[in-house]
C-alpha cells in the first residue's frame, strides 16, 4: 500500500477556473482525484507508446447475416489465444451483432489485431478501448 503525498501545484487563475468548471461537471467532488485521474489517464498513454504490456477491449459491430465475416472473426481469435483473454458475443437485433474481445499483450500487437479486425469486410463499427493491465497505476 502506498502512501499519500500532497504537494503545491501553482496554476494560470484561469486555467484553474476552467479545470474546476469542468471537474465538477464530470462529478468530481475535489480536485486532487481529478487530478490523479489526469496523471493515470496520461501513464496508460505512456505505456501504450513505450510498447509496455497493456489491456485493450476491442469492440465490434458487424451483420449477423455475413457468415464468411463471422468465420474470419473467429479464425482471428483461434489464431492469437496468447493475447486474447476473453470474447463476449451479444445479438444485439435480428441484422446485428457485437462482439467484445478482451486483449493482454504488447501494445503493438494489441493495436495490429485491432486493425486486423476493423479491415474485415463487413464490419460495421470497430473501436479500440485502450487500458492497462494496472501493475504499475497506483
Ligand atoms: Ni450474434
Amino acid at each position: 500500500m502506498s502512501g499519500l503525498v500532497r504537494f503545491g501545484v501553482s496554476l494560470p487563475d484561469e486555467l484553474l477556473v476552467r479545470f474546476d468548471s469542468l471537474i465538477q461537471r464530470k462529478g468530481y467532488t475535489n480536485r486532487s482525484e481529478a487530478l490523479r485521474d489526469l496523471i493515470r489517464d496520461n501513464m496508460v498513454e505512456q505505456e501504450w507508446e513505450d510498447g509496455a504490456e497493456v489491456v485493450g477491449v476491442v469492440m465490434l459491430v458487424f451483420n449477423h447475416h455475413s457468415r464468411e465475416l463471422q468465420n474470419s472473426i473467429t479464425d482471428i481469435q483461434h489464431s492469437h489465444l496468447g493475447t486474447i483473454i476473453s470474447t463476449q458475443h451479444v445479438h444485439l437485433d435480428h441484422h446485428n451483432c457485437l462482439e467484445a474481445i478482451i486483449l493482454k499483450g504488447r501494445s503493438e500487437k494489441i493495436r495490429r489485431l485491432a486493425d486486423l479486425l476493423k479491415a474485415l469486410r463487413g464490419v460495421k463499427h470497430c473501436s479500440l478501448n485502450m487500458s492497462t493491465t494496472g501493475k504499475k497505476i497506483a
